[in-house]
């Protein structure tokens, strides 16, 4: 019997509140991407690095947080994280990456530290592995990148 192909490492990519907006949002600070041309170029990356990404997107905190949660059950071995404006004020989020052992890299499209000073601080960065940000969807591309190497 042909054995089964060996299964690639899952890497999960959160995002949260408004990111299914992108292409309409504010396109001169997000870019004119899609979520799912993001979700495409992941795919494609992931396959060149012998990954599988599994994408998805919320407006829910606790969503988020439950996904983060899981992701150790569900296979994933790291995560990427755009938690959006939950980035400055999630607690909650905070404490879920720090309750797991699975890797979180945090991802930004803009660089927050560029922006309204709300943005300065972000609570997932205290707490993820280490954050890709400024760089429009390639932030998404680079981080997974960062991933493989984990
Ligand atoms: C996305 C958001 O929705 C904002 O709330 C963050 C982030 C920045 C981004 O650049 O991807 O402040």
């Amino acid at each position: 019997m042909p054995e089964a192909p060996a299964s690639r490492p899952i890497v999960f990519v959160l995002n949260g509140p408004n990111l299914n907006m992108l292409g309409l949002r504010e396109p001169e600070i997000y870019g004119s991407d899609t979520l799912d041309d993001i979700a495409g170029m992941l795919e494609d990356r992931a396959r060149e690095l012998g990954l599988d990404v599994d994408t998805r997107q919320s407006n829910h905190e606790g969503h988020l947080v439950d996904w983060i949660q899981h992701a150790n059950a569900e296979g994933a071995k790291a995560v990427l994280l755009n938690a959006g404006a939950y980035t400055h004020t999630s607690v909650a989020i905070h404490d879920a990456i720090k309750a797991v052992t699975v890797p979180v890299i945090e991802v930004h499209l803009s660089n927050p530290h560029r922006r309204e000073a709300f943005r300065h601080v972000s609570l997932v960065g205290q707490a993820a592995k280490g954050t890709v940000a400024g760089f429009g969807a390639l932030s998404y591309l680079l981080a997974l990148d960062a991933a493989a190497k984990l």
